[in-house]
């Protein structure tokens, strides 16, 4: 299935590629700083890196409406920790499944710095369902679709209506304008 950072190159790269943009992938160190909101985390890491290229950071996380938006910025812990079966156990007896998925990219190129958000609405199952994507996708049913979750989607339907492909979409449709 290959890590998360490889899903998520992909899903980006597919994107950006249908706008003519090429996007590659650099083997570097980022810091991550704590904040509820991902714009903030994508922004920063971006702003202490030193690298003279157009250069883009994405931040994303999976917020439960129940929770106050855990586990949002915490989203790599929580998976690493309790995974999908401790969010579905947490959530055993709640009627409140609403949930929603954020994406931030941070862009720069010189002096030029852009920040583009995307957001899915959905529900969180009662199982996992699927093997397709990542993370969260098994237990992530997107109010947009057909009552499947994102793990039981093709790569075409999640980046029809997902949050990183908005997010993308919009960078690229700047992009073309610039
Ligand atoms: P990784 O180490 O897991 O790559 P990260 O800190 O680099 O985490 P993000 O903040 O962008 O990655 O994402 C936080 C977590 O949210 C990450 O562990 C993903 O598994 C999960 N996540 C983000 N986007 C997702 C998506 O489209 N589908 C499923 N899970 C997603």
């Amino acid at each position: 299935m290959g890590t998360s950072s490889d899903h998520k190159y992909a899903e980006a790269k597919e994107v950006l590629s249908e706008y003519g943009i090429e996007l590659e992938r650099l083997n570097i160190e980022r810091v991550e700083i704590q904040a509820d909101d991902p714009e903030l985390i994508a922004e920063y890491s971006l702003k202490v890196l030193d690298v003279d290229i157009p250069l883009l950071i994405e931040d994303a996380g999976l917020y439960i409406d129940k929770y106050y938006g855990f586990p949002g910025p915490y989203s790599s812990y929580a998976l690493r920790t309790i995974n999908n079966e401790g969010i579905l156990k947490l959530m055993e007896e709640d009627k409140d499944r609403g949930a929603k998925y954020i994406s931030a990219v941070a862009y720069r190129d010189g002096e030029t710095s852009v920040t583009f958000r995307g957001e899915v609405r959905g529900f969180i199952g009662y199982d996992e369902k699927g093997t397709n994507g990542f993370g969260y996708d098994p237990i992530f049913i997107p109010e947009e679709g057909d009552g499947r979750t994102f793990g039981e989607m093709s790569a075409e339907e999640k980046a029809h209506i997902s949050h990183r492909a908005r997010a993308f979409r919009k960078l690229a449709e700047w992009l073309v304008k610039q």
